[in-house]
């Protein structure tokens, strides 16, 4: 299933992969019924390891019976849940559901509270109220960012935006103001993206911008349309980064200062990419995967002037989420990155040594997974994807 693009590969190890990707062939699911809650969470399963987990996967964490390094365990339910973020130094954690409503919750009870003046949102099709995340001043100024889809003329479009974050008795966002929009406004409702992540210093926030299922927007440098912005934490400054993007539904730095997002392909190609100023990621001129119903479009190739994936997925796993760890409580995947699998129902985790990118666990969650999240004491949370989307917990085993 994890192939390395470049380069061309030999004819041995092109057998190995033919061999891998016949092996990763998905098995039938049921991706509209989450899977019944269970004291142990999902059915063991080893189907989903990639061949090189036994080689890369550090040996001194404790593995379940089940074969896997954590345990299960569901906290919560939710209603469509898209994003998550943790209060610093809490137990407390905001949720965004996509309909638009905002949660505050006790991740130690499941308890949820509704959080008062969120903006009115469109919510249709994959928009909705979308990403969550901690300003980088938060500790003294309690500023949220926050994205969502808006209408406007045109059609419909993300924007960002930043609010104070009120907690207690009547938990509420004060001041909201947008500081980014989206441009142009089109039809449909797939493909936004908005993604949000901080620079480690905290100087500049980067928003991945999906191509609205136009295609061509992601080669024009005139629109924000398929692109990944950087802007000051006030909005101002904004500038194109990257472009040549489909729908990048995942950015995180890595605790090197590497940026890293992850994109949903076509038809296969999904990818891994390591974020580069001025780079160009191809789409919709090349891609490793094909257009629906099998329309031809040009690997990434040596040359072609784009910068290829650092991991794909053929067929697709569709990354809907990215997390890069830095914690105490898996301490040997500090600095790996975890991507959380819709279509492939997997948490994804993927060794990151500096700029080289190898899968080393591929683990099938039998659900959709729609965000990964690290908690403040090193665990990690996720939440499923759908109507009743469970927040899950994932500790080490003991
Ligand atoms: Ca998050
Ligand atoms: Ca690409």
């Amino acid at each position: 299933m994890q192939v390395r693009p470049a380069p061309p590969v030999a004819g041995a190890l092109a057998a190995v992969l033919a061999v891998t990707l016949t092996s990763c062939t998905p098995v039938a699911r049921t991706p509209t019924s989450p899977a019944p809650p269970t004291a142990t969470g999902p059915a063991p399963t080893t189907a989903g390891s990639t061949p090189t987990a036994s080689a890369t996967t550090p040996g001194d964490l404790t593995l379940g019976a089940d074969g896997r390094p954590f345990t299960v365990s569901e906290v919560a339910r939710f209603q469509a849940p898209w994003a998550m973020a943790f209060l610093p130094g809490s137990a407390d954690a905001l949720v965004t559901q996509r309909s638009g409503t905002l949660l505050l919750v006790d991740t130690t009870t499941g308890d949820a509270r509704e959080v008062g003046g969120v903006p009115r949102v469109r919510a249709a099709g994959q928009g909705g109220l979308g990403d969550i995340v901690l300003g980088p001043t938060f500790a003294t100024d309690h500023t949220v960012y926050l994205s969502w889809v808006e209408s406007g003329e045109g059609g419909s479009g993300a924007v960002v935006g930043r609010a104070r974050l009120v907690t207690g008795e009547a938990p509420r966002l004060e001041g909201l103001t947008t500081i980014w929009t989206q441009t142009p406004k089109v039809a449909g409702d797939g493909h936004f993206s908005h993604r949000l992540a901080f620079s480690p210093d905290g100087a500049t926030l980067f928003v991945t911008s999906g191509e609205r299922q136009k295609f061509t927007p992601a080669q024009d440098m005139g629109v924000t349309l398929g692109k990944i912005m950087r802007m000051r934490p006030d909005g101002s400054d904004a500038q194109i980064w990257t472009s040549g993007h489909r729908n990048p539904l995942g950015i995180a730095f890595a605790p090197d200062g590497n940026l890293w997002s992850t994109e949903m392909g076509p038809q296969g190609g999904d990818e891994l990419n390591l974020i580069v100023q001025g780079g160009n990621y191809g789409w919709p001129e090349a891609s490793n995967g094909s257009h629906y119903g099998g329309g031809p479009i040009p690997d990434h190739a040596p040359g072609d002037g784009f910068e290829p994936p650092k991991v794909y997925w053929t067929p697709s796993v569709s990354p809907g989420s990215l997390m890069i760890y830095d914690g105490d409580a898996f301490a040997p995947w500090q600095g790996d990155a975890f991507i959380g699998a819709l279509s492939g129902e997997a948490l994804i985790h993927v060794d990151l040594d500096g700029t080289n990118a190898v899968e080393a666990d591929h683990w099938d969650m039998g659900d959709r997974i729609r965000e990964v999240e690290q908690g403040p004491d090193g665990t990690i949370w996720l939440l499923t994807d759908g109507g009743a989307g469970r927040l899950l917990h994932l500790t080490p085993v003991s």
